[in-house]
């Protein structure tokens, strides 16, 4: 067994999961028994929207991308009740982890899991049909349960997109932390980054936080006016979440 085979994959427990109780399931089919994968992180996330825009961006501009938006932020599901409106993220560490957690998941859509792979976890879902303002059938909304990353580019983004450095214990980061040598802040109603403490921001980090070297070189970059590697929600959402109501 190699240390080069040893990868991360980001699941999420999505709120249809949730809402039919089967998280105890879920997380017994990827047990380290069954799978060899540990924990690397976890958390309950009430999903804003800038980890749902991001989470999902390669799908922007696809008819089911905003519905994609709603259901991981628990809108569908959970309709009248904002309380239960979360998702239960995890990072599994281990030796083929993406391949491994993908094939216990199954195929994207459901009827396929079904027919190609009966007792798959996707096989539990559900596909609803899709409308326009006009009433007009525009496609089917694919719930099914469960979010695993498919690649080791995937991995990282995701991993990093919703958990942060200190998130997860120091041997099973895997990716080139660095320090915060200054403030940022972050305002999600203006979009704004700033360098100092404006009414409706939030503190990002300070001066000796940890944060990933790309998410620190995205800040840097966004404060000196040049264009980032990335787009700053993607850096500020995982900072944003569980925040609803804070700051001045
Ligand atoms: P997977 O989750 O298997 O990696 P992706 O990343 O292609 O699949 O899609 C992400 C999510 O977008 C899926 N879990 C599903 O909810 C939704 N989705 C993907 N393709 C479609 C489609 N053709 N129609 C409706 N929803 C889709």
């Amino acid at each position: 067994m190699s240390a080069g085979n040893i990868e991360r994959s980001l699941v999420l427990i999505k709120p249809d999961a949730l809402k039919n109780s089967l998280t105890g399931y879920i997380l017994s089919q990827f047990s380290e028994f069954h799978t060899g994968l540990r924990f690397a992180g976890l958390k309950v996330v009430s999903v804003n929207l800038e980890l749902a825009e991001e989470h999902y961006a390669e799908h922007f501009g696809k008819f089911f991308y905003p519905s994609l938006l709603d259901y991981i932020r628990g809108y569908l599901h959970y309709p009248d009740n904002p309380k239960k409106r979360r998702v239960i993220a995890i990072v599994y560490q281990g030796v083929n982890a993406i391949k491994t957690i993908r094939d216990i998941c199954g195929p994207t859509n459901p009827h396929d899991a079904r027919v190609q792979r009966p007792g798959c976890i996707r096989a539990l879902g559900t596909v609803v049909p899709l409308k326009d303002e006009t009433g007009q059938y525009i496609g089917d909304r694919v719930d099914n349960m469960i979010h695993a990353s498919a690649n080791p580019a995937d991995a990282e983004r995701e991993v990093k997109l919703w958990f942060s450095p200190t998130d997860l214990p120091p041997v099973m980061r895997g990716f080139t932390t660095g320090v915060s040598g200054t403030y940022y802040y972050y305002d999600p109603a203006s979009q704004k980054l700033s360098g100092e403490l404006e009414p409706g921001a939030l503190c990002i980090a300070g001066p000796g936080t940890m944060l990933w070297e790309s998410d620190l070189a995205v800040l840097e970059q966004s404060l000196k006016g040049r264009a980032p590697d990335y787009p700053v929600k993607a850096v500020v959402a995982k900072y944003l979440i569980n925040r609803e109501g804070e700051g001045s």
